[in-house]
């Protein structure tokens, strides 16, 4: 497969008018049969390409007669009249053998597709590119009970039905769903009144699982007309939960295809942060009507332009719902283990893309997350007042089209006036930016000396400096706030903002709200980190402080066998005695930075982590809590406690967390008594799962992990939990072995990328285990990788991002690993998407 570049851009010569597609389904023979309407545009040259993979061309014809046509790499070559043109075409396909799950494929019994990004052209020959939108007829022919696809049910009969979307759209987005499915109906009464029926549409046994993901949808269609404007366009929206999804879920126009385990939740089965994260994907899905869907991407280099918004607008959301400063809290611990992390290695890219070899690769953390990050500083540095003027410019200019990053920061530069070249770099430069802070205190004055620096990525070697808007706030040593939180831009290497009037030196609160996407380096002092944690304002900075408290004696303890810092440990009483604060808010402050993040930190300084080290000085901290704070974890325990029946909403959840994080650090004192306690009365997953986690920790969950398995051997997605639980929590020198046996098990089914996901991510996420020294579960990673890129590259190349941190390891490991990356590629018959992902990595 060849490298695509950005700067190759060219339009698409010809205009799709209309699509109208006629499905036979069959599992081995399915029949598509297309007519296009075409019209060329002045740059025809009268040879059109359409792409095609894996199809079988039955016939072709332009105009009612053969079309004269030749095969190409990916595609067909076709020549075509200097006017307007139908071409119709058959072609035959295999759905049940289709394990890659692109295009047309078949789960649990159920015909479904999957066709972002280039999976349409597995479906039938087409212009496969975002920029080609246009209306869909679709005519599907089964005896399955339920046909579906995209816009509004049109005709149907005994074995056929037929859907029509009006609103033109990129083949990325078709839809069908052919199954015995049944559904969770709901209704929609849009703001100007037009009725939308609402379906969740699911395999029988799953039918109590929907209620949930339906109230999710409404809150989120209720949201989008109130915060954005944005109302629904179709008479029908139809989400249909999946078994076997290489993704979370995808926004089809009017059709969301989900994977089931973002959609499917009960109390007794789903844990709170899995509640939690079926809203916000839920939202995210629908939020794309608007922002993916109506206003598209030109290209797939402006990935971020729908998915950095749309995971803002989800995050927004999600705030709304629950609780902005512990969301905030949330995202930015997901943000720096998985986006700082991709920034620090082989894989980093710019959120915006400049070549390719498979776009699958490249739904990252960065385009997703750091492309959200973006928007939040685009947002902090024009205001809200702005931000919303130009969105509205967004939607009015650009609906309909298929639209770039160019397109989207001019409508900020016509609102606000301002130039956003410098802003731009954003999208063009990878890497992390590094924050310097400085500051003095004069007769009254203090200062503020912001540096900011850029360190090399893959083929990016000079940076330039960037805008970062860095919110500051000012307290008093007695804990008032003297300058409340303003934001400073940062737009040169070095700059120095004064402050007048203060009695006395005060305390900074830098980076407030994680108000841009840096690595902060303060010369702060423990005092100040105390004062901070009890004193700030800002909900995010108070979390940070103790964060670094912890995080300083953790590298203390690593690099200098040094005891746990005392200071810290008081801290972290007073703070989660406070009452005043946010049971979640608390919970969080007990959760430790990982190996991983320890070893990103070890490894920027120049330094070489030893995840068994760092496995061993988190073990070391978490007795020293556990004993230190252990009358306050067990207090907390008792009056924390959730009484009635299970709401998954965040008040009880903040105190589930803080009660289950307790539970974590009690279980090392009490041998486990209280954890077997909740596990047996527990009556709902959240309770029961935190309870087996730290039996597993212990090293004391036999009988538990025996009866969990019998209990819910027959739920999937539970049975997912029990199979990641047992690699990510185990010691790590059983790791490699406990997930070499449980592949071995029955219900390790490896082709289902949820089953597969579970038992290799719980073993990576295990840091200490997955770098094991003897290398024996990278070998085994290895192993299985090359195994399943046979059947679904996709799942394949990302899982095996894993070793992307293999630089930063000592030469026995890194050895190992490179022994390993090298196997991969010498595979015969590797797929494309592994051999960049793990070319990119071994290079
Ligand atoms: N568009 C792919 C799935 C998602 O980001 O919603
Ligand atoms: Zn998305």
């Amino acid at each position: 497969k060849q490298t695509i570049y950005l700067k190759d851009y060219k339009p698409f010569a010809y205009v799709v008018e209309d699509v109208h597609l006629t499905f036979a389904l069959h599992p081995t023979a399915t029949r598509v049969v297309s007519r296009i309407q075409f019209a060329p545009t002045e740059t025809a040259d009268g040879v059109m390409f359409l792409h095609g993979e894996d199809l079988t061309l039955i016939s072709a014809a332009i105009d009612g007669e053969p079309a004269s046509y030749r095969k190409v790499s990916g595609g067909i070559e076709v020549d075509v009249p200097d006017g307007p043109f139908t071409w119709q075409a058959e072609v035959e396909i295999s759905p049940s053998t289709n394990t890659a799950l692109e295009g047309l494929y078949m789960s649990s019994g159920m015909y479904c597709t999957q066709c972002e990004a280039e999976g349409f052209r597995k479906i039938t020959y087409y212009p496969d590119r975002p920029d080609v939108m246009a209306p869909f007829t679709v005519r599907i022919e089964s005896d399955m009970p339920v046909l579906l696809s995209n816009g509004n049910p049109q005709a149907s009969g005994d074995g056929w039905a037929e859907w029509h979307d009006p609103w033109p759209k990129p083949a990325y987005l078709f839809a069908l769903v052919a199954g015995e499915l049944v559904n969770h109906a709901g209704q929609f009464t849009t703001m100007s009144g037009k009725d939308v029926e609402l379906n969740i549409w699911v395999r029988p046994a799953d039918i109590n699982k929907c209620e949930f993901g339906m109230g999710a949808l409404i809150r989120s269609m209720k949201w989008d007309e109130e915060v954005y404007g944005r109302e629904y366009d179709l008479d029908v929206f139809n989400i249909v939960a999946v078994d076997d999804f290489n993704m979370g879920a995808m926004e089809n126009k009017g059709l969301n295809i989900f994977n089931s385990s973002c959609v499917l939740a009960s109390p007794e089965t789903s844990t709170d942060a899995n509640f939690e994260r079926i809203e916000a994907i839920i939202a995210h899905e629908y939020f794309h009507n608007w922002t993916g869907n109506r206003i598209t991407c030109r290209d797939w280099f402006q990935l971020c332009l729908k998915e950095g918004l749309t995971v803002f607008r989800d995050q927004t959301f999600t705030g709304d719902m629950r609780s902005h400063a512990v969301k905030r809290i949330d995202d930015v611990i997901t943000l720096r283990a998985r986006q700082f992390r991709e920034d620090q290695g082989p894989l980093a890219h710019p959120v915006r893309p400049e070549s390719f070899v498979e776009i699958n690769n490249f739904y990252t953390v960065t385009v997703y997350e750091k492309g959200a990050e973006v928007i939040g500083m685009l947002k902090r540095l024009v205001g809200d007042a702005a931000y919303k003027k130009a969105l509205n410019l967004y939607f009015d200019r650009h609906d309909g089209d298929a639209a770039t990053i160019e397109d989207w920061l001019k409508v900020f530069e016509d609102v606000t006036g301002r130039d956003l070249s410098q802003f731009k770099l954003w999208y063009s430069q990878a890497g992390t930016p590094h924050l310097h802070v400085t500051d003095s205190y004069d007769n009254g004055t203090y200062s503020l000396t912001l540096r900011q620096s850029h360190k090399p990525s893959p083929n990016q070697t000079d940076k330039q400096p960037m805008v970062i808007p860095v919110a500051v706030g000012l307290l008093s040593p007695n804990g008032d706030e003297v300058v409340p939180t303003q934001v400073l831009e940062l737009t040169e290497v070095e700059q120095t903002f004064t402050f007048d009037g203060l009695a006395s030196k005060p305390i900074p609160s830098i980076l407030r709200d994680f108000s841009a996407p840096v690595v902060l380096h303060q010369d702060q002092s423990d005092a100040d980190r105390e004062f901070l944690l009890a004193n700030d304002t800002d909900p995010f900075n108070k979390w940070e402080s103790g964060r670094m408290l912890a995080r300083d004696t953790l590298l203390d303890m690593i690099e200098n066998d040094a005891a746990p810092n005392a200071n810290y440990l008081a801290a972290l009483d007073r703070a989660l005695n406070d009452e005043t604060t946010d049971p979640a808010f608390r919970a969080l402050l007990l959760a430790l930075p990982t190996i991983d993040d320890l070893s990103q930190e070890i490894a920027s300084k120049g330094g070489t982590p030893d995840p068994t080290a760092i496995y061993d000085a988190r073990r070391a901290l978490r007795g020293a809590i556990a004993r230190h704070c252990g009358d306050t974890l067990t207090s907390l325990y008792k009056t924390h406690q959730v009484t009635g029946a299970y709401v998954p909403d965040a008040e009880t959840g903040g105190k589930r967390a803080l009660t289950n994080a307790a539970l974590s650090l009690i279980s090392l004192l009490d041998n486990g008594d209280t954890a077997r306690t909740q596990y047996a009365a527990a009556d709902n997953m959240t309770q029961e799962l935190a309870a087996l986690s730290a039996l597993i920790q212990i090293g004391a969950a036999e009988t538990e992990l025996a009866d969990f398995a019998d209990r819910w051997k027959d739920d999937r997605l539970v049975m997912d939990k029990w199979f990641s639980l047992q690699t990510a929590l185990c010691e790590p020198q059983d790791a490699a072995k406990i997930a070499d046996t449980l592949t071995k098990h029955p219900d390790f089914d490896w082709k289902n990328p949820n089953r597969f996901r579970s038992l290799f991510g719980g073993l990576i996420s295990n840091t200490a285990g997955f770098h094991a020294a003897d290398g024996s579960a990278y070998i085994l990673l290895t192993d299985w990788l090359i195994k399943l890129d046979a059947a679904n590259p996709q799942t394949a190349a990302r899982v095996s991002s894993a070793f992307d941190t293999w630089t930063r390891y000592d030469e026995g490991r890194k050895l190992i690993i490179k022994t390993q990356l090298d196997r991969i590629l010498a595979t015969e018959g590797i797929s494309p998407d592994m051999a960049e992902m793990v070319g990119r990595m071994a290079k």
